[in-house]
């Protein structure tokens, strides 16, 4: 089934649609290599995507954060292209990625898309640095904030526009690791992911990755938008002071390469894999369980652990009797975080980072 406003094929094979957004079937990762094919990877729109041509294509930056007396200052595709440019493999993950666990695996039912493990992926992302763009628009010493909008079209939610979607970056973040991605996997930026040119904003919840990038505000005082007032932080009862700050950093995950409810045969071994990641601290280790987390055993990582991508891990399984099994893996990163147990309830469900129970049959 197509999706409402997204352009490529969404072969119900690799995904499963949701809304206006399409969602990757995180076990037919297990024949993807450390990066995620383009044609696999998710798709989350607020409206729909936008057919924009990379020749009409500028770019807007202003604001009173740019020094001198100067408005706004225009850069163009080609301009943007003429700058140093640099390649990163980087995990875009949805803050709300894992949402339908609260409900399935703790009894929280919470608000929003509801993904289980797709809503990541990671790609090569090839452009230039958000930090050579600012300073060629002269960003000034004091500025705090920068607002990247997107070109698709106003965010209309219970009767109320919103706007174009935007959301505020700390200067400190935007002029770290941040690219302006004109390629993603070798290739001109397709339309769903933001053609011609999105922000990739390593670690950070996938919305600070806006797409169809239009202008950017830069401001000598704090920005904030819906997108980081309303949604995109946490709010219920453990965040009483009415909400928590923006998100900002995603968490760590880890998960099978395997259907929900997959089928597997007694008496032999399986070759389980699965995918771990954190956007903490590079990972460390990546545990097994098949007896609801009272032994654990330790998975073989097949990728040399380094922050902001994936690594790949297997163990091997003999279920010796028939029925119902659920399996568990947890990382740890090597700042120490872990998955724990239960994830904090939120009631928008952004960052599940529990270890997730993974049904299955033995027969
Ligand atoms: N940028 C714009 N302009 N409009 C959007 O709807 N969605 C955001 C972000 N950037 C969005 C956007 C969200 S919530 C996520 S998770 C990522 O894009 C998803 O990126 P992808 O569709 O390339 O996977
Ligand atoms: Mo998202």
């Amino acid at each position: 089934d197509p999706a409402p406003g997204i352009v490529k094929p969404l072969p119900p094979a690799y995904f499963t649609v949701r809304g206006t957004n399409a969602e990757s079937r995180f076990e037919t990762f297990r024949d993807t290599g450390r990066v995620t094919p383009t044609d696999r990877f998710f798709v989350r729109n607020h409206t729909s995507t936008p057919v924009l041509d990379a020749a009409d294509w500028r770019l807007t930056v202003w604001g009173d954060g740019l020094h001198g007396r100067r408005p706004s200052v225009r850069i163009g595709y080609g301009q943007l292209r003429d700058l140093p440019a640099v390649t990163r493999t980087a995990l875009i993950e949805c803050a709300g990625n894992g949402r339908s666990l609260y409900a399935t695996q703790q009894g929280e039912p919470v608000s929003g898309t509801p993904w289980t493990l797709g809503a990541v992926g990671a790609a090569h992302w090839r452009g230039a640095r958000l930090s050579d763009v600012l300073r060629l628009a002269g960003i000034a010493a004091d500025a705090v904030a920068v607002q990247p909008r997107g070109l698709d079209a106003p965010y209309v939610t219970g009767g109320a526009d919103l706007g174009h979607v935007r959301r505020p970056l700390p200067v400190a973040k935007a002029l770290d690791d941040v690219i302006l991605a004109y390629e993603m996997n070798g290739e001109p930026l397709p339309y769903d992911h933001g053609h011609p040119v999105r922000l990739v904003v390593p670690n950070w919840v996938g919305v600070a990755s806006v797409k169809w990038l239009g202008d950017i505000e830069v401001s000598r005082s704090p920005l904030s938008s819906p997108w980081s007032t309303d949604y995109y932080r946490f709010f219920g009862e453990a965040y009483p002071a009415g909400g928590s700050a923006p998100l900002g950093p995603q968490t760590l995950k880890s998960a099978y390469e395997l259907p929900f409810g997959a089928t597997l045969e007694a008496g032999r071994p399986h070759h389980l894999t699965g995918r771990a990641w954190s956007a903490l601290a590079p990972v460390r280790a990546v545990e097994v369980s098949a007896d609801g987390g009272a032994a654990w055993h330790p998975a073989r990582l097949l990728d040399r652990p380094r922050s902001g991508g994936w690594v790949r891990w297997t163990a091997s399984w003999r279920p010796a009797a028939a029925g119902p099994a659920t399996l568990l893996s947890r990382v740890t990163d090597t700042a120490g975080n872990v998955q724990p147990e239960r994830a904090v309830h939120n009631t928008q469900g952004y960052l599940f980072n529990a270890v997730v129970r993974h049904p299955v049959t033995v027969e």
